[in-house]
């Protein structure tokens, strides 16, 4: 029997501009972009004040405006919360060795082979992790990857909460089919339309059906997640699969010339990461959205993996001829990917 955590820091970037700003605690603010609420950008995420009304990451920030106008607005300060996010991972490994590393505030963390209790050690991660940055996270424990992570939201913020398989019926079953990974958007329409919308319902599908529905292996994830089985390892190294970068205009650009500029600055900061973690690329994709929101991408993969500017910014020109710009642009973004070289610790 495995016994796994799941750590998430609470409502995290939010918070951490909170202790910068610590006369706003108890308001509505929200965190995104370059703060504006009138310019383009998105939410990344609120206080749970600002939930209140509604805001959720990943709403343009002026719907988020909408929602809510006396909302306190603060940019996105990425560095800083890198710096938290690395204090909070350093503490993480002090209590197994067995880490799974997701974004900046969540980690897995196996602890089948830890002596004390696992409450307990939730209980120390949690005053750690307080003591060291004055924020609070919500922890869950499972015996396997799925249930610690569905544990860690149920009593969010500052939460510790364990499941164990007895509990599914009465705890996992009412919740709805997306809080199971791989349910996005798409998959629950089509299960809304069976009638399906909570694991419950799901978990009394046979498999058949689910795999008519969805595909042998995706069908077959689905049945089993929605009885709680889960046998995926914590992942303590992960090969980096592409590096990307992107960016939004203030206002849309209609002159391909007008492009070249912020493709140069995005590929700088990619061949950056590109450099840093030791990788050359053999693909290159640039991506392009319209101003009515088409997305399109245009992709090269050379006959070898390189990490030479000239080569890649070759490839990214040729890529940027290949689109037809017949209407304004706004958002242009760079991928690099088929990355070779050493695993990403
Ligand atoms: P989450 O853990 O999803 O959210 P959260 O920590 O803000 O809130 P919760 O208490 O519900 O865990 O994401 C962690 C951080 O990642 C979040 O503070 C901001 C960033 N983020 C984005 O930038 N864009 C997004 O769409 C999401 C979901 C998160
Ligand atoms: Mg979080």
């Amino acid at each position: 029997m495995r016994t796994i955590l799941h750590v998430d820091m609470d409502a995290f970037f939010a918070a951490i501009e909170l202790q910068r700003h610590p006369e706003l605690k108890g308001l509505p603010v929200v965190v995104g972009g370059s703060g504006d609420p009138m310019q383009r950008g998105v939410v990344s995420t609120a206080t749970y004040e600002a939930r209140k009304f509604g805001i959720h990451s990943g709403m343009p920030l002026r719907t988020a405006y909408h929602h809510c106008p006396e909302a306190v607005f603060l940019p996105v300060d990425y560095q800083h919360y890198a710096k938290v996010s690395k204090k909070i991972k350093t503490i993480l490994r002090t209590f197994s060795t067995t880490m799974e590393d997701i974004g900046l505030d969540e980690a897995f963390l196996d602890v089948s082979d830890a002596a004390e209790a696992p409450k307990n050690i939730a209980q120390s991660i949690k005053q750690k992790i307080k003591a060291a940055t004055g924020l609070t996270c919500s922890v869950g424990i499972g015996p396997n990857k799925l249930l610690a992570k569905i544990a860690s939201d149920l009593e969010k913020p500052d939460g510790l909460t364990q499941l164990d398989m007895d509990d599914i019926p009465r705890r996992v079953w009412p919740l709805p089919v997306q809080t199971i990974w791989g349910i996005g958007p798409k998959s629950a329409a089509r299960l809304a339309r069976i009638g399906v919308t909570i694991i419950g319902e799901l978990a009394k599908l046979n498999r058949v059906t689910l795999e008519e529905l969805f595909g042998h292996a995706h069908g077959g994830h689905l049945y089993q997640a929605s009885r709680g089985i889960d046998d995926s390892p914590v992942v303590t190294h992960r090969k980096r699969k592409s590096i990307g970068h992107e960016t939004t205009f203030q206002q849309d650009i209609l002159d391909r010339s007008f492009l070249i500029r912020p493709l140069d600055e995005l590929l700088n900061e990619s061949l950056g990461r590109l450099h840093q973690g030791h990788h050359k690329a053999r693909t290159i994709t640039v991506k392009v959205r319209f101003a009515d929101f088409e997305t399109r991408t245009r992709s090269l993969t050379l006959p070898e993996a390189t990490d030479q500017r000239t080569e890649i910014d070759k490839a990214v020109k040729e890529c940027l001829n290949r689109f037809k710009l017949t209407k304004p642009v706004r958002l242009v973004g760079i991928r690099l990917s088929h990355l070779e070289g050493k695993a990403q610790p």
